[in-house]
């Protein structure tokens, strides 16, 4: 049986997906060239500022196979650029290509792209099928869509809870989860751009916040300290990778740590403000308890991502509820654990 359209795109989404933590807060993007159902070129967006999709599945067509573009089929997980950003317009590379057909997920929400590509291509009489898998598609780049109409970071809250419903022990660093749900969230930290623990927890669990079990690169620190009381022997303050502490200054030669004057009043839209600013698209909030309900209580919170254990502790710090507005999106088994990741419901 010939492969379909969707299977094409589905092949981008995976392409699109290699970029996760590297082009943000650009969209993950993939590109796949075909022609009468041969794969003649692939590409995908693989780090910030630098080639597009569609330019890395063109460079990737074989000389030989080159003639064969007039007659192929371009799949692209988002509609090609119309604009010079930082690369000049795939629109016009697909036009200059002579690709005649043109197979996209969905229209790019960016305001200088907004359907404008599409247009031009169907004007140039480019046969243009849109709206293909566009569930999938907007999910897979959630965050750059949230990041274009919303003009705030993609917050995204992360616990693990035992079956009895606890994030812990109080006072104690407590495992709950596997090791494979331990390299899952690695993983996840690769994908980020920033990263939040606040004051209990930086104390109690003295985390790295950096990604050691997955390849790619780590996020930027966040740790709330308001009354310093984080020991200066925390590994958070050792200043061995880009950190923000929310909180007073401390003495030291610090060239990688800053300090930032928000104010404990209202923090939450100042630190999202500030991470905007320094182009972060995505905070992984990773609690505890109180900081993870503050985020939840105010409505800054975009998604939910739940590791579920089968391990019972009777006591503890209770684990924060799901809103009832948050729609599952994903579940699977991980070991012993469950995985479920939830959107707001919009
Ligand atoms: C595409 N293909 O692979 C990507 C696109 O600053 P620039 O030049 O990298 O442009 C970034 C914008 O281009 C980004 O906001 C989004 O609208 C689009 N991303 N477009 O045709 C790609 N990554
Ligand atoms: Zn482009």
């Amino acid at each position: 049986m010939p492969a379909t359209d969707s299977d094409f795109l589905r092949r981008c989404f995976d392409l699109a997906r290699l970029g996760a933590g590297r082009v943000s807060p650009n969209p993950m993007v993939g590109a796949v060239l075909v022609h009468e159902d041969r794969i003649i070129g692939e590409g995908w967006h693989q780090r910030y500022g630098e080639a597009h999709a569609e330019v890395q599945a063109v460079a990737s067509v074989a000389a030989a196979d080159r003639p064969l573009l007039p007659q192929s089929t371009l799949y692209c997980s988002l509609e090609p650029c119309f604009h010079f950003g930082q690369t000049p317009p795939c629109v016009d590379l697909v036009l200059a290509e002579r690709i005649p057909r043109v197979v996209v997920s969905n229209t790019d929400p960016n305001p200088l792209v907004a359907g404008q590509s599409l247009q031009k291509l169907r004007a140039a009489g480019v046969e243009v099928l849109e709206q293909v898998l566009a569930d999938e598609g907007a999910y897979l780049n959630r965050y750059f869509f949230h990041w274009i109409q919303q003009q705030r970071p993609y917050v995204v809250l992360k616990w693990a809870q035992s079956a009895d419903g606890y994030l812990g022990r109080a006072g104690e660093r407590t495992a709950i989860t596997g090791p494979l749900a331990q390299r899952l969230v690695h993983r996840w930290r690769s994908e980020v751009d920033a990263i939040l623990v606040g004051a209990t927890t930086a104390r109690v669990d003295d985390p790295r916040l950096d990604n050691r079990l997955f390849w790619g690169p780590s996020p930027l620190r966040v740790v709330l300290d308001w009354s310093a009381r984080l020991p200066a022997a925390a590994q958070l303050l050792d200043d061995s990778q880009p950190s923000w502490v929310l909180g007073p200054a401390r003495a030291g030669a610090f060239r990688q740590t800053e300090f930032l004057n928000i104010s404990p009043a209202d923090w939450i839209p100042d630190l999202l403000a500030q991470l905007r600013t320094a182009k972060r698209a995505i905070l992984l909030v990773e609690g505890g308890a109180t900081t993870l309900r503050q985020f939840l209580d105010r409505g800054y919170w975009d998604e939910i991502r739940l590791l579920d254990s089968p391990l019972r502790l009777a006591e503890g710090v209770p684990a924060p509820g799901v809103p009832a507005s948050a729609r599952l999106r994903e579940s699977f088994p991980l070991g012993p654990d469950r995985v479920q990741i939830f959107t707001k419901a919009v």
